[in-house]
């Protein structure tokens, strides 16, 4: 199994990837830089804060990705609420070899409250006829349950008549990221190693809630982390001095250049095999 990331990391590149989402609302500020190839490319136009990220009643694509990332993007209808936070465009999932992570697109709400809710429900053997009932706000199906309050996430599995928390409760590393709204990271263990499963996410405040997608649910297929190789560029050769070889290796989680992990060099000139060293430097790999 490939080596994957710290968490601290992921989530870095959850940010790196939520800044290329919202590209037309941090531009001027962002503090990470759009990242090499189009991630989310073609997603519909997203907002700051407090303006609509899709206008009400456009016609909404979905579930849509990228051809060589895991990255799916789904889509909710604007202003459809009248107290809950308001779900958007550009709701996201992804995942590598350890854990799946999730982030829920809030236009109108600059950070967690204690006054909402957020919750999704995860149908993990995609059968609606099995799982939780459906009531006011809650879809039907679910097996599982990852609910957020006030920044912390939980864990519930349905019960046959409730959702219980999990004993002892994995850990769902959870953060509200500015301009975008909840992203979290969850073991793909503590999901039961599924391979694939279908979501609703749910916000409420009071009796009001937004449940994306309105009627139905979405699809997630998880992949086996890739790593795509690209040109390779190889320095001239002098006498006396290292040879150095180069190469963007594009991780398929966030569809972004891989900088860390293992690398192993090797070489043949004229028949002799030559080793080497290997670096992650300027967003390459690098073999000297
Ligand atoms: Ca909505
Ligand atoms: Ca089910």
């Amino acid at each position: 199994m490939l080596r994957c990331t710290p968490r601290r990391v992921r989530c870095a590149l959850f940010v790196v990837l939520v800044a290329g989402a919202l590209l037309s609302a941090s531009a001027g500020n962002a503090n990470f830089a759009r990242p090499q190839g189009a991630i989310l490319a073609g997603s519909s136009p997203a907002s700051s804060a407090g303006a609509p990220c899709t206008p009400s009643g456009s016609r909404l694509r979905s579930q849509r990705s990228t051809s060589s990332s895991t990255i799916h993007s789904y889509d909710d209808f604007v202003e459809d609420v009248q107290s809950a936070p308001d779900i958007c465009s550009s709701n996201i999932v992804t995942n590598d070899n350890l854990a799946v992570m999730m982030g829920i697109h809030i236009h109108d709400r600059p950070a967690f409250s204690v006054d909402d809710g957020y919750r999704i429900y995860l149908d993990t053997d995609s059968d609606p006829a099995t799982g939780s009932g459906a009531l006011p706000g809650e879809p039907a199906g679910a097996e599982l349950l990852i609910e957020i309050l006030d920044g912390t996430s939980t864990l519930r599995r349905w019960s046959g008549t409730s959702f219980d928390q999990l004993t002892p409760q994995p850990a769902i590393s959870t953060e509200w990221i500015d301009g975008y709204g909840p992203a979290l990271e969850i073991g793909r263990k503590d999901l039961g190693e599924v391979q694939s499963f279908t979501f609703v996410i749910v916000t409420s405040n009071g009796a009001d809630h937004d449940l994306a997608p309105d009627a139905g649910s979405w699809s997630y297929t998880l992949s086996e982390l890739e790593l795509a190789p690209g040109r390779l560029a190889v320095g001239q050769a002098k006498a006396g001095k290292p040879l150095v070889a180069r190469m963007v290796v594009v991780r398929s989680d966030f569809d972004v250049a891989l900088e860390e992990g293992a690398i192993k060099c090797s070489a043949e000139i004229g028949g002799k095999r030559l080793g080497g060293e290997g670096a992650f430097a300027d967003e390459r790999v690098r073999c000297t």
